[in-house]
């Protein structure tokens, strides 16, 4: 009997791959080549080579305001490239979330799903002033975060599908892509939580000298939260290079920021912390924000960005979002401060490009995330021994996430052999050395039993699946 379940469990182990760690590395290392040189923004570049390149173009972005603090320039240069990249990585993100809404309703996509787009101007305008050093994490409606740090789509939609190609191995979903490698912690889902982890993060920044930024994202909803202002304090305290980034779309869930907050003047919600607000629908005062911001906070400690944005999309798929806001907000955002039309009409304006070859690179986004799509549907789930990696179970000790046979099982050994031993206390008669080997003998005992059993129980749970 002992040797049928030594086998059982030796074979579990076997099965199990390296782990998705390796998988997870291989899969970031992609992400961080990619990040140097993101496809989507490659794509563009190369879309744009025929347009004016890297010629300078004059532009305005729209005032910012601030706190403790000077304001940039609001004169900025940039060039036709890169309003190109802008273009088609906003267009693609806007696509791939499109497409994620028909994947939800077709049931394809399960659980939460929170879209972005509106607030598209806020990823793409912050990465173009961040590089591989800085680390970003983020609230729940990650999915195009996960491209603006040089993830892909098909990986996207993979994890949503939960595919074993996804970001998180198919394991996260919608709330939690990842990408260690690319500097992105996640896709978090209890509100707020990452501003604390934000910290952190800029923690280790600063205790290994790297010269990079973290960008702690929150909504509008979690600036009233008690762990944000816990994790500013410190940051403030310990001078740690965090950007606490406020996206203010306006509602948190279907509760208006006037509803929920005594200040909506999230830039100032810092006090000793100087901030800024900015047009979060404008991708080169975005861009701007950052670049200014994360220059102070490399020197002097944390910064707050207050975007000022917009979700078209309810706040998940259950909420059709027009019980709380009107059909003439939405379309009052949507005329006149879309970030890709805003971009759209300057492309024109400078002659970058014309309508047609805007056109074209429409059509080379939609294809991209059809294809995505069409392989992510395809792509195989993850393998079931994948079900008992990236989960805590130490010993015993962490009864919690096994199956409840497992638990009983364990349980049961321990019982009998504390039972064991009590009967050997008080009917043997040993000294010291001789009842410290039978304990160390039992404990011994009670690891190898364990290790037994709790591999076949992952065995059973596997087969009868
Ligand atoms: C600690 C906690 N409280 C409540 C919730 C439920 N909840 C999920 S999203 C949300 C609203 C957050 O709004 P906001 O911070 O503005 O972010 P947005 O969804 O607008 O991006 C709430 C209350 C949660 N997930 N975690
Ligand atoms: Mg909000």
């Amino acid at each position: 009997m002992a040797m049928h379940l030594w086998r059982r469990a030796w074979n579990v182990l076997r099965q199990t791959p390296g782990g998705p760690v390796s998988g997870a590395v291989t899969r970031a290392q992609a992400a961080v080549s990619s990040t140097q040189n993101p496809p989507s923004v490659t794509a563009a570049a190369s879309a744009s080579r025929s347009f004016a390149g890297d010629a300078k173009i004059a532009y305005e972005t729209p005032a910012f305001k601030g706190h403790k603090t000077d304001v940039p320039t609001t004169k900025v240069e940039t060039s036709g490239k890169e309003l190109m990249g802008f273009f088609r990585t906003m267009f693609l993100m806007r696509r791939m979330e499109i497409a994620a809404d028909a994947m939800y309703k077709q049931k394809f996509v399960r659980g939460f799903c929170h879209l972005y787009d509106g607030q598209e101007a806020v990823c793409v305008g912050m990465e173009a002033a961040l590089n591989e050093k800085d680390c970003i994490i983020t609230s729940y409606r990650d999915h195009c975060t996960h491209v603006g740090r040089g993830g892909t789509v098909y990986e996207v939609f993979a994890e949503l599908m939960g595919r074993k190609d996804g970001c998180s191995l198919g394991k996260g979903g919608s709330m939690h892509m990842y990408n260690k490698k690319g500097g992105f912690f996640g896709g978090n889902g209890i509100v707020g939580a990452q501003t604390a982890l934000g910290a952190g993060l800029a923690f280790a920044q600063k205790y290994l000298k790297v010269e990079g930024v973290t960008m702690a994202m929150y909504g509008d909803g979690a600036a009233n939260q008690g762990q944000l202002f816990e994790a500013m304090n410190i940051s403030a305290l310990w001078d740690l290079p965090v950007i606490y980034v406020c996206e203010n779309n306006h509602y948190g869930m279907g509760t208006a920021e006037w509803r929920s907050a005594k200040s909506p003047c999230y830039y100032k919600r810092g006090d000793y912390i100087p901030g800024m607000q900015v047009d979060g629908m404008d991708c080169m005062a975005v861009k701007q924000a950052v670049k200014f911001a994360k220059a102070y906070a490399l020197k002097k400690g944390p910064f707050v960005l207050e975007f000022d944005t917009y979700r078209y999309h309810g706040h998940s798929m259950s909420d059709p979002g027009s019980t709380y806001r009107t059909r003439d907000e939405i379309k009052a955002i949507r005329e006149g401060r879309d970030c890709i039309e805003k971009i759209r009409r300057i492309i024109l304006k400078h002659k970058v490009a014309t309508e047609k070859e805007l056109k074209e690179i429409e059509k080379g986004a939609k294809k991209e995330v059809e294809d995505a799509l069409a392989k992510a549907k395809n792509a195989p789930l993850p393998d079931p021994p994948e079900l008992f990696t990236n989960i805590f179970v130490k010993s015993c000790g962490a009864l919690v996430r096994l199956s409840p046979i497992a638990c009983k099982r364990t349980l049961y050994i321990k019982i009998v052999i504390h039972d064991w031993l009590y009967r050997c206390f008080w009917s043997m008669d040993m000294n010291a050395l001789e009842y410290f080997i039978l304990v160390s003998l039992s404990l011994a005992f009670l690891y190898f039993a364990e290790v037994v059993v709790l591999n076949c129980s992952r065995m059973e749970l596997i087969a009868r699946r």
